[in-house]
């Protein structure tokens, strides 16, 4: 049997971590043969580690036979101990109409803290994936504290958003999700986005031609995509949860899988106009389980160019923001 990986999740009681505890358990993150250990790191509230343990219960109750080990804990140098990934997901969810300047400061404390404990005491190969928002920023801040690990090991989401705009061609073009391919997501995790449309194609031939309307593909596309979080929560009454969990399978999965092309923020240097040294979605190849790199030189007309600009500018105006917590 293979050596279990541990994997470090923060905010396990909420509800992405609801709907996603139970998918890494279940094999679905590292595969069918690959036992784990989950790390499950909660906030000190007696409350909230009372709904820890329920959860906890339920996952025995799943009797997964990948499942080897739990440890339950409020103490992050406890849960980063030895993890292999570590998956940060607890933050401060942002409510209808809070402003992203309010998140930023009340939530890069809490990266701060996290990416030195992680440096200090996770695995030699440790490998961080951010979800909690604003994730490209807090994953920047995380990796900045870091000395031992390399900025490389320190990724954020755009997954979701590249599922999001996949659906949205898929049912523009009439044709199953599985027919549209090369579509990538450069930027931040937020509404300024860019899902390269012009890059991607539908049983292999490029969506403008197949979508006509090209107003649309500039237009109402983009808005659907940048703004589906949004509209969840207008929905639902609620943020975005199990899609996000999904998603969070399909990056830690692809980075795991050596040959997957999929979307990931990484640290930039320089490709594509974005500032050296933000965090920016991007394609990458995955070279080895847990390294990837940069695919680089793919064509941008003026409209992508333009787009690309918008976000860049969010990105580094963030990091403008919480440069006092940069080190
Ligand atoms: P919830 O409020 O349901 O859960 C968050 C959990 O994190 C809570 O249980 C809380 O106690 C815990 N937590 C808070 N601070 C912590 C800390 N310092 N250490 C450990 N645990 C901590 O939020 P949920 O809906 O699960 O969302 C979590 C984060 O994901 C939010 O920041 C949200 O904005 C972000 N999202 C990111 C997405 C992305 O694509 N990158 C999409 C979905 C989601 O909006």
């Amino acid at each position: 049997m293979k050596k279990a990986i541990r994997v470090a999740i923060t905010g396990p009681a909420g509800q992405i971590g609801y709907a996603l505890v139970f998918r890494i358990a279940s094999g679905q993150m590292f595969g069918p043969d690959q036992p784990v250990i989950l790390q499950l790191l909660e906030v000190p509230v007696e409350k909230v580690m009372n709904a820890l343990k329920g959860v906890a219960m339920e996952l025995e109750d799943c009797a997964f036979p990948l499942l080897q080990d739990m440890v339950l804990t409020s103490d992050p140098n406890v849960g980063f101990k030895d993890a292999n990934w570590s998956l940060l997901v607890g933050a401060k969810p942002r409510g209808p109409g809070m402003e992203r300047a309010d998140l930023l400061k009340d939530n890069g404390k809490i990266f701060v803290e996290q990416g030195q404990i992680i440096d200090r005491v996770a695995a030699d190969d440790a490998r961080v994936a951010v979800v909690g928002n604003p994730a490209n920023t807090n994953c920047m801040i995380a990796a900045s504290v870091a000395r031992r690990l390399p900025a490389e090991r320190f990724t954020a989401m755009v997954r979701l958003d590249q599922n999001r705009a996949t659906t949205q061609l898929a049912k523009k073009a009439n044709v199953p999700v599985t027919a549209v391919s090369d579509l990538f997501i450069f930027g931040n995790h937020s509404p300024t986005m860019f899902p390269a449309f012009h890059l991607a194609k539908i049983n292999g031939k490029p969506v403008t031609q197949v979508i006509g309307h090209h107003e649309w593909l500039r237009g109402e596309f983009q808005e659907t995509v940048g703004k589906r979080g949004a509209a969840v929560i207008n929905a639902r009454g609620a943020s975005s949860a199990a899609s996000a969990a999904n998603a969070l399978v399909d990056h830690v999965h692809d980075l795991f899988t050596p040959g997957k092309i999929h979307s990931v923020a990484v640290k930039s240097n320089g490709e594509y106009g974005f500032d050296p040294e933000v965090w920016a979605g991007m394609p990458v190849k995955t070279t080895s389980p847990g390294s990837y790199e940069v695919i680089k030189g793919m064509a941008m007309d003026d409209f992508a160019k333009q787009k690309i600009a918008l976000t860049n500018k969010e990105l580094v105006d963030e990091r403008e923001m919480v440069k006092g917590m940069l080190k």
